[in-house]
């Protein structure tokens, strides 16, 4: 379950919060397929309670009320054509997967697909269902459980969520049929939703009733699909990443914090020479890994200070070495734009998704960000497929916050992040020859928009980023693009 089956040369997934199908698949042929994006991470795809009394937030989409494949994002059809259009080009589809728990109670009861609910009850008739298949006696989560009752955590409602029972071989047996649905239409895994809050014994038996990935999507014989378990874990919690990381991979949130704290200048550049376990990360084949996610770029779900497109040049720093570095398998955010921490994605008057625009640049429009196209992340998704498993080499630092290496003889990156200039003659790996960095423009005709780096016989070049630059960041890297 820890493979995402990437197609060949592919290392980087993007989630496309709150896209509509039709766009995704699209966007996969236009863009995802032709730039070597490796999978997207989609919204839940199925039904969930229309919340209109709050003006449809975007946290609607975890309040599920069936397993009936209508939402916001599109109908069961539109999903499957965009499943068969992106693995088409390469593209994989990972779907975030509410398991842990049904909608909350709430003054309207009508889903994205028509359903309703009688929540006094606990009964959802279009799974079905009913009391019983909920963890009884109801109880709620309370801030000190987090602490010290892990029963609690798994059996007590998340927010006032109807909080499910997946002991229950009626539960397992409707999730595993949804699941199952998904894989037989040829996605190649999940995102476990609030995996904390259910127990694992019961995630291994779900997990290994689900079927392998459909052959006809081009995957290999007896593939599993990828799943990695959302687990916030910071320390300090009687629940701990390590019970899950033997089922599937786990998301690794110390991995975006470490990694904000020293692009916002709370921790010096060099310090990241041994980035990774011994930060008291995950094992890396273990960790799904991101700089900020739906929740932590607004202030939801737990985890501190994270950098967002909101502090853009930071953010790229970051981004970038994430992308730069070997560790774990990385996913990019591409966000709508908000003020209100609660408000859902653009939308017409009729509550209907409005559709990104594509700018000339490439840039989007529409109140989206697609922080995705931006070119300063796009190239670092090149550059990480060109570096490919070669390990780092040819590390430099200043002392503080300049540094530079090298991913075996394919590819070097530098960044600065002091308030003077960066200007050193560095070893890079690659052969001699006049590059494009990929971060201040691109290569058209042969010719560099942006900076060029000559590296000499030796392997030797003039790295030069200046603290007024517009990105801190250089990178240059074997193959056409630089
Ligand atoms: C997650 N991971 O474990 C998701 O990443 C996160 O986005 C979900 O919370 C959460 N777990 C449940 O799937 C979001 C949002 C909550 C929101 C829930 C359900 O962060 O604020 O809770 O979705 O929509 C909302 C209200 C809350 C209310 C609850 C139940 O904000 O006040 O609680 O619905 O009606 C009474
Ligand atoms: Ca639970």
């Amino acid at each position: 379950f820890k493979n995402p089956h990437y197609a060949a040369g592919r290392t980087t997934m993007v989630h496309l919060f709150e896209w509509k199908w039709n766009d995704i698949a699209d966007e996969c042929e236009r863009f995802l397929g032709p730039r070597g994006f490796g999978g997207i991470q989609v919204s839940p795809p199925n039904e969930n309670l229309v919340i209109r009394s709050r003006n449809r937030p975007w946290w609607e989409r975890y309040q599920p009320m069936s397993y009936i494949l209508t939402t916001r994002s599109g109908n069961a059809a539109q999903f499957a054509s965009m499943v068969r259009r992106c693995n088409d080009v390469g593209v994989r589809i990972y779907v975030d997967a509410i398991i842990n728990h049904m909608t909350g109670t709430w003054n309207e009861n009508v889903g994205t697909g028509g359903s309703t609910a009688n929540f006094g009850n606990w009964h959802y008739p279009a799974v079905p269902y009913g009391r019983n298949d909920f963890n009884w006696p109801q109880c709620e989560i309370r801030p000190e459980d987090y602490g010290n009752n892990a029963e609690r955590v798994r059996n007590c409602e998340l927010s006032g969520l109807k909080d499910l029972n997946q002991g229950l071989e009626h539960v397992r047996n409707m999730l595993v049929n949804y699941m199952n649905a998904l894989i037989e239409m040829g996605v190649a895994g999940f995102r476990i939703d609030a995996a904390k809050h259910m127990w694992p014994r019961d995630l291994q038996v779900i997990y290994s009733r689900l079927r392998n990935l459909n052959t006809a999507h081009g995957f290999p014989n007896n593939a599993r699909p990828y799943i990695y378990q959302e687990v916030i874990d910071l320390g300090g919690e009687i629940i701990s990443r390590n019970e899950y990381t033997p089922l599937a991979a786990v998301t690794e949130f110390r991995f975006g914090l470490e990694l904000s704290r020293c692009f916002m200048g709370q921790n010096q550049l060099r310090w990241l020479n041994t980035f990774g376990p011994h930060w008291g990360l995950l094992a890396s084949g273990d960790a799904l890994t991101f700089i900020d996610n739906h929740d932590n770029q607004r202030g939801h779900g737990a985890g501190g200070n994270i950098l967002t497109f909101k502090r853009a040049r930071q953010y790229k720093g970051a981004i970038a070495f994430m992308l730069a570095h070997p560790y774990g398998k990385p996913q990019l955010m591409s966000s709508f734009n908000f003020q209100d921490t609660e408000a859902g994605p653009p939308q017409d008057a009729s509550g209907n998704i409005i559709s990104p625009s594509i700018n000339s640049d490439g840039s989007c429009g529409n109140g989206w960000i697609c922080e995705h196209r931006w070119r300063q992340i796009f190239s670092m998704v090149a550059w990480r497929n060109t570096a490919g498993t070669g390990a780092i080499v040819n590390w430099w630092d200043n002392g503080s916050n300049q540094i530079a290496f090298c991913r075996g003889s394919n590819a070097f990156v530098a960044f600065n992040n002091d308030n003077w200039n960066m200007n050193q003659n560095l070893q890079t790996c690659l052969p001699a020859g006049r590059y494009c960095d990929v971060i201040s423009g691109t290569k058209v005709n042969n010719n560099c928009t942006g900076k060029t780096v000559n590296v000499g016989s030796n392997g030797r070049a003039d790295i030069v980023i200046g603290s007024d630059d517009y990105d801190m960041i250089l990178a240059i890297h074997r193959g056409p693009e630089s």
